[in-house]
């Protein structure tokens, strides 16, 4: 059989894999409500995607889709912890980011079919989710994109100057091969700048293994070239993370400096739409399954005696008949005219 993960990668793996177990509920401090809303959550992102996969395949969803299926802790964990005044930033697997920021699934599933109701008009699509009035900056497509726009936000917050706002930056792991991130710490560490770094790391950057890319694969390490502070958590664990996030954010919020989590997670679906997958066991993959964020957390929730299955089911439903709605709103929605199609475009002449 071919070895596709090296040495490192597996390791990390099953270390990974090993922390998952370590995380258990305590009531007392994580209360029914807290943590129904968590599944409601999770399973809102869930139920989103699978539909949009489906409607991929139906071509009314074009364009690079990518799905964040299995990493819905991540999203779920470190967004309740954020304020109105707080920026987020993600990359382009980021449909779950800007539902649990707070911008309309309705606007979100037109801005999938291209529809002018969407949240950036129809004229982003996927990958190019946005909304101002949620501070949800994107939805970026390059990788380490978003990573100098977070320290712009958290810049410019800094000088206006806006206290107390952080600007929460979500990037794969495959971005700190790129200069951009080793840009963004060092000026986020010189300047004090208030960002929350936080690295989703699901070992894979396309069909990339992070040990075929990286040198050092314990991203912590890396922060010591740059004076910043950070840890690594099991992002698969959706109250490890949130309690994480809520540690991280209260120090970033007190010390004015950035912070860094990285969050050891996996993407169960293909790397987008056309991935054949090529370059990982099915076995790794039905591995990292049995330790799903949603699953986990309602099977712990279910014997701690803080949720029911008739509670599920209600979540579920709710999830599903939102979907339903949205998938009606983008379906009878406009598409821009013809006539539009170079608004907002423009070419310095040479
Ligand atoms: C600057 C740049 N280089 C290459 C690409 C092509 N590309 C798209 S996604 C991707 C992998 C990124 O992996 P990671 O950052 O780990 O995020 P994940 O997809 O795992 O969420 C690459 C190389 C790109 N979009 N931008
Ligand atoms: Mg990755």
């Amino acid at each position: 059989m071919t070895d596709f993960a090296p040495t490192r990668a597996a390791e990390a793996a099953s270390a990974h894999a090993e922390a998952l177990q370590r995380y258990a509920i305590d009531p007392a401090v994580h209360g029914r409500e807290f943590c129904l809303a968590r599944v409601s959550d999770m399973l809102r992102v869930r139920r989103m995607e699978e539909r949009c996969a489906q409607l991929y395949g139906e071509t009314k969803i074009r364009g690079f889709l990518h799905l964040v299926i299995g990493e819905e802790a991540v999203a779920a964990g470190v967004l309740p912890n954020l304020a109105p005044e707080d920026n987020v930033v993600a990359t382009y697997r980021e449909h779950g980011h800007a539902l649990l920021r707070g911008v309309s699934m309705k606007a979100i599933m037109a801005e999938m079919f291209g529809k002018q109701e969407g949240c950036s008009r129809g004229r982003g699509g996927s990958m190019h989710l946005f909304d101002r009035a949620t501070r949800f900056y994107g939805g970026n497509a390059i990788v380490g994109g978003g990573l100098p726009l977070a320290v712009g936000l958290a810049l410019a917050d800094t000088m206006l100057p806006r206290p107390g706002a952080v600007t929460a930056c979500f990037f794969g792991e495959g971005a700190v091969a790129e200069g951009a991130f080793h840009e963004s710490m060092n000026l986020a560490a010189l300047w004090r700048l208030p960002v929350l770094f936080v690295c989703e790391n699901n070992l894979y950057a396309m069909g990339t293994a992070l040990s075929r890319s990286e040198a050092q694969i314990d991203l912590t390490k890396k922060l010591a070239g740059y004076g910043m502070a950070g840890v690594q958590v099991n992002g698969m664990n959706v109250l490890a993370v949130h309690d994480a996030a809520r540690q991280a954010l209260a120090r970033v919020r007190e010390t004015r400096a950035p912070f860094f989590l990285e969050l050891h997670t996996y993407r169960f679906r293909a790397h987008s739409m056309f991935d054949p997958e090529l370059y990982r066991h099915k076995a790794e993959v039905e591995r990292w399954k049995a330790h799903g964020p949603i699953h986990t957390f309602t099977d712990k929730l279910k014997a701690s005696g803080l949720m029911t299955e008739a509670d599920f089911q209600r979540l579920d439903a709710a999830a599903t008949a939102e979907v339903d709605e949205a998938v009606a709103f983008a379906e009878a929605g406009t598409w821009e005219a013809v006539s539009d199609l170079a608004r907002g475009v423009s070419a310095a002449a040479s």
